[in-house]
């Protein structure tokens, strides 16, 4: 019989005997750091042979002769080794890369799925697709909306291929408006279209009439959520919106957030507000948390400490998680388990850079998030999630339940 990860995660958490590592307890801080060479005759600065170093004279010897079963024995040898709050010294890239080839490598030796090697919990919740379809942002190099990310989330469909067809629908569904009103079709980083949009509001207005000449009913097939990833536009104790020659502080985006979310549907808002502005999220969540999620990701960086002050100050009610942000599996899972508990609502996420690795696809699943933001149905890299979720559906036949609708805490 296969053993599973569950032990060590129950131990990683402290759930069982009441006690977290002081280890993992003490890390808070910044996103873990992504080691590069900074060689600038190399990839002008942005190679990685010193995190590959890294993990063949640091790691390695560290590791060898471990049981790669224990995860968690794992990673805590490799946050030791690193010994920096943020895991500078050895790079979150050369750890988080040994975390998750341990458990691939296990999940193979044990000839089950990483989902299965993986899971946390009874059942096969396949996520709700949360797509980027359109990019604003800095990922549209500030040429189109303030606003980051524009998500269609097919909630309503009865499995996870079905709202993968809804999504896909309506995405080109979108191209074909977009072309309409000739705007350029080109797409930004997440593979959502890029246009230069008069406002942030006309990229709701788009998407709402593409779901519905895709045939949908907006809201109760197919949701929006947004990323605003207002840090990026916040300065001065304001809210910079170029697109809009508006200045806002935290209030009015609070009231110009509650406007929109009265006149689209959107169900969730990610970074609505900067990751410094604290007391505007206890504030936005205090506004807008009855009705919506509020998901944080700048703000918490997928550090469970950070997450348990988010708990205890009533600044959000979801957490983003990134491995990466955090740099090992252990960390990650420990973060999602405090926010479970807390009753938060939990969103797998890629990040903007992506590899064609799909970990996340299987992650979602083992950790039942019921939540996956993997960017639009196109570009190689976000479609690779996609697909390998396909594959998991067909794998669990009748086994595989879809989370819908019931994946939002709101
Ligand atoms: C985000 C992510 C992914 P990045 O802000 O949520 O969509 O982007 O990887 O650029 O932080
Ligand atoms: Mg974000």
């Amino acid at each position: 019989m296969s053993t599973s990860l569950s032990h060590s995660v129950l131990n990683l958490n402290g759930q069982e005997d009441g006690r977290a590592s002081p280890r993992l307890q003490s890390w808070v801080v910044d996103e873990a750091t992504e080691l590069r060479d900074n060689n600038h005759e190399r990839f002008m600065g942005m190679g990685v042979l010193t995190a590959v170093d890294h993990v063949n004279r640091t790691l390695a010897p560290s590791l060898i002769g471990m049981d790669a079963g224990d995860q968690r024995a794992i990673d805590l040898t490799m946050i030791d080794c690193d010994g920096t709050p943020n895991k500078s010294r050895i790079g979150a890239n050369a750890i988080l890369g040994v975390s998750m080839a341990t458990a691939r490598a296990v999940a193979l030796s044990q000839g089950i799925p990483l989902y299965e090697y993986l899971k946390i919990d009874a059942g096969y919740l396949m996520p709700v697709p949360m797509m980027n379809v359109l990019n604003g942002g800095v990922h549209a190099q500030w040429q189109g909306a303030d606003f980051q990310e524009y998500m269609i989330v097919p909630f309503g469909a009865p499995d996870f291929r079905t709202a993968l067809q809804w999504g896909a629908e309506t995405y080109h569904t979108l191209q074909i408006l977009l072309k309409k009103k000739e705007y350029p079709t080109a797409v930004g980083d997440e593979g959502g279209f890029a246009p230069k949009v008069a406002s942030n509001e006309e990229p709701l207005e788009l998407i709402t009439e593409s779901i519905e000449e895709a045939g949908y009913t907006p809201g109760r097939e197919i949701g929006i959520s947004l990323d605003p990833a207002s840090s990026g536009f916040f300065s001065d104790s304001k809210y910079e919106l170029k697109r809009e020659g508006r200045r806002l502080d935290s209030n009015e985006m609070i009231a110009y957030y509650r406007s929109l979310v009265e006149s689209y549907p959107i169900i969730s808002i990610e970074d609505g507000l900067a990751e410094d502005d604290w007391k505007g999220w206890v504030k936005l969540t205090n506004e807008l948390g009855e009705d919506i999620e509020i998901i944080g990701d700048d703000i918490f960086v997928t550090s469970r400490p950070l997450v348990q002050r988010g708990i205890e100050t009533g600044a959000a009610n979801s957490v983003l998680i990134k491995l990466n942000q955090i740099g090992t599996v252990t960390e990650t899972l420990s973060t999602i388990r405090s926010a479970r508990d807390a009753g938060w609502g939990i969103n797998i996420s890629h990040r903007s850079g992506e590899t064609s690795d799909s970990f996340i696809a299987d992650f979602s699943i083992a950790t039942s998030a019921g939540k996956l933001k993997t960017g639009a149905p196109c570009r190689g890299e976000r479609v690779e999630k996609y697909n390998q979720l396909l594959r998991i559906e067909e794998e669990l036949g009748s086994k595989a339940m879809y989370a819908g609708r019931k994946a939002f805490i709101r």
